[in-house]
């Protein structure tokens, strides 16, 4: 049966509604039939131009042209959600508008970009400087978790944060500018994952540990491994004024040497607690080449492992009363006082546990075990009676353990591999199963929904899927519409490019209670992102130009360098010389800089445009060195003048029809 014009007329009008979406109605999905019009055939001109001609030329059945319609994006129209996602091992963040899924920006964070000078200028390189690893500046990282900051557990589009597994650190971007500001370095675990989780004010931003060392990761031989190491989790305090973090109002607390996973902020009913998932309750520490089983074998022994369950408002009382050790200047709870003062438990959970999502109203907390089909579902109340009835049974480090059967309230069966879980505003849960390349939607119990705890259907992704990410998802008050599966494998899905193949991210839309629509898949640039969140696009308010000519991005204020028009000026101080430069369609001012070999250049730039758009780059060849100013912004590059020559500076964004003439000279006299 061949769709006819009106119906595809009429499917695109109604979403989709009567017909299969997705599905291939017949062998002749469109034309035929009754419908005219051009040949199908790209003529010797180009593509047909009537829309049904394209379907047929382009092979588009009627659920993928609904498909392009939801997600088609005019040129000059604005997307509606902005999904922030981690860029994985690229180290930086990645920000996508939605529903066009076309990439804004990339913010670096804890990697150099070259585009955007990150990691060249004083600013930048003083940022990556705090959050350097033994000393060492670190220009790597393996991003996982982004999470927004949150008012009353709702985005509220001011604060992105961000961890970097790799290093053990937490970033802080300012989504005025889209800029990062500040990176901690955790100085008691060297590597992390349950990062990062703000509280429901943004009051703290969590950070877990994932691969057990000693605290502060000294040495300690592996054979000491239950008595040395041990995994920690900081609360990071965050001061909203400042917007940043402070870690002298931090703490941390000491958590027995299991590889604790992700995380999550309770909220509202479970407002004050904090969940975290572990895996290795077996203690295995690997050695397979001397006849012990492989790690990832020695790890999976046991059919349970244990969510963490932590009360921090009493932990953040515990830690005013003075109740800690202080381990490189980290205020540490240790596993006894946590255990005297009630402020940690431990509930066993099934078969390599790996994602924990508390449910919008803070009353349920979902776990998936990677090798079990179900999500199984604790109850906060539940848990919170057995806390008070006190029957417990113990770890061999003395923690109590909560039995399964008190605190569990369902077991919901998906399918393979689940991982990690969003909701949306109808009472459905949406989880990625890894092994099955599907998203199950799965119904919750009351108060959500009155159908009970079950599956509610499952829509193929390809492939591989890792985390889901839904409008507002983790929050509580979740939009549902679209949810974004971050996929593992993109094996078919575009053009290849060699062996190493992208990363798929798909849109979805889950709007529709009879079934879940995969709209768009779209390549990751550089790495492989973890998880997103996303945003209505209408509660972020960047500024389109910085408050005033002469702003430091990082102060957020008139930077002390500042140039304006007429007062450029070199001034000399024995060998250090410095420069206040002006740049603007299309000149530098001064354009000529002569110093000698051996000088210490201190040379602050400041771009005194006030239009929107106009940035203006300095490129300095033969110093490694390369920064953009945005409108109204001013910075600095201190570099030695170590190298005798001639080297024309120029301007990387092209600005002005006289972009290429945005030039100067830098003498360095032998
Ligand atoms: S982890 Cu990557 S798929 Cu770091 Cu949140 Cu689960
Ligand atoms: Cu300024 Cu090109």
């Amino acid at each position: 049966m061949a769709v006819t014009r009106r119906e595809l007329i009429k499917s695109a009008a109604v979403g989709g509604g009567g017909l299969v979406v997705g599905g291939v109605i017949g062998k002749t999905v469109l034309g035929g039939g009754g419908a005219a019009g051009p040949a199908a055939q790209p003529t010797a001109t180009g593509l047909p131009q009537d829309a049904l001609a394209i379907a047929k030329q382009r092979n588009l059945n009627p659920g993928d042209i609904v498909a392009a319609l939801k997600t088609y994006t005019p040129s000059g129209k604005l997307d509606t959600h902005y999904l922030f996602a981690s860029g994985g091992h690229s180290g930086q963040v990645w920000v996508y508008g939605i529903p066009s899924m076309r990439i804004l920006k990339v913010i670096p964070v804890f990697s150099h970009s070259s585009y955007q000078g990150w990691g060249y200028s004083d600013e930048s390189l003083e940022i990556l400087k705090r959050g350097q690893v033994n000393g060492k500046l670190t220009t790597w990282g393996d991003t996982h978790h982004p999470a927004l900051s949150e008012t009353k557990g709702d985005y509220d589009g001011q604060f992105l944060f961000i961890n970097d597994k790799a290093g053990g650190r937490i970033a802080v971007i300012d989504l005025r500018d889209f800029m990062t500001k500040q990176i901690v370095k955790n100085p008691l675990i060297i590597d992390d994952h349950g990062g990062t989780f703000v509280t429901p004010n943004t009051e703290y931003v969590i950070e877990s540990c994932q691969y057990s060392t000693p605290l502060g990761w000294s040495y300690a031989p592996l054979d000491e491994y239950k008595d040395k190491y041990r995994g920690a989790v900081t609360f990071w305090k965050f001061d909203r004024q400042k917007g940043r973090i402070d870690p002298a109002q931090s703490w941390s607390m000491e958590l027995p040497p299991y590889f604790q996973d992700l995380a999550d902020s309770g909220k509202l009913a479970s407002d004050g607690w904090a969940f975290i998932n572990s895996f290795n309750t077996e203690m295995a520490t690997g050695g397979d080449a001397e006849g012990k089983p492989p790690m990832e074998v020695g790890a999976s022994q046991r059919d349970m492992d244990y969510l963490h369950v932590i009360n921090w408002k009493k932990a953040e009382q515990v830690v005013s009363e003075g109740m800690v050790d202080t381990v490189n200047g980290m205020r540490l709870i240790r596993m006894d006082m946590a255990v005297k003062h009630g402020l940690l438990y431990l509930i066993p959970e099934p078969k390599s546990p790996h994602g924990v999502d508390v449910a919008p109203k803070g009353d349920y907390i979902v776990v998936s075990g990677k090798l079990d089909p179900h999500v199984t579902v604790y109850s906060f109340k539940k848990i919170q009676d057995a806390i008070a009835k006190g029957s417990f049974d113990q770890d061999s480090y003395g923690l109590p353990i909560i039995r399964f059967d008190d605190a569990m309230e369902a077991q919901v069966q998906l399918g393979l591999g689940p991982l990690h879980t969003q909701f949306d505003n109808q009472g459905f849960g949406y989880t990625s199963l890894f092994l099955e390349s599907a998203v199950a939607r799965w119904s919750l119990g009351a108060p959500y929904r009155q159908d009970g705890w079950k599956l509610a259907g499952k829509v193929p992704i390809q492939y591989n899927v890792g985390h889901v990410a839904a409008v507002c998802g983790d929050t509580v008050n979740p939009l549902g519409a679209y949810l974004v599966s971050l996929n593992k494998w993109s094996l078919d899905r575009f053009a290849p490019t060699g062996p190493h193949h992208t990363v798929n991210l798909q849109l979805v839309d889950i709007s529709r209670p009879e079934g879940m629509q995969v709209l768009y898949d779209v390549p990751t640039p550089d790495g492989e992102p973890h998880y997103a969140q996303i945003i209505p696009a209408d509660r972020v308010k960047p500024v389109l130009v910085y408050p005033e000519v002469g702003w430091s991005a990082v102060t957020w204020s008139k930077d002390p360098n500042a140039t304006a028009k007429g007062k450029e000026r070199v001034v000399r101080n024995g060998s250090k010389v410095e420069v206040f430069m002006t740049a603007v369609r299309s000149h530098y001012t001064p354009d000529v800089v002569s110093v000698r070999q051996g000088d210490t250049v201190v040379w602050h730039i400041t771009n005194i445009e006030t239009a929107r758009n106009a940035s203006h780059g300095f490129a300095l060849p033969g110093y490694n060195l390369g920064v953009v100013t945005d409108p109204g912004q001013t910075l600095t590059v201190t570099f030695q003048a170590d190298t005798a020559g001639t080297y024309p500076f120029y301007c990387t964004e092209f600005c002005s029809a006289l972009h290429l003439e945005m030039m100067g000279y830098f003498l360095v006299q032998a």
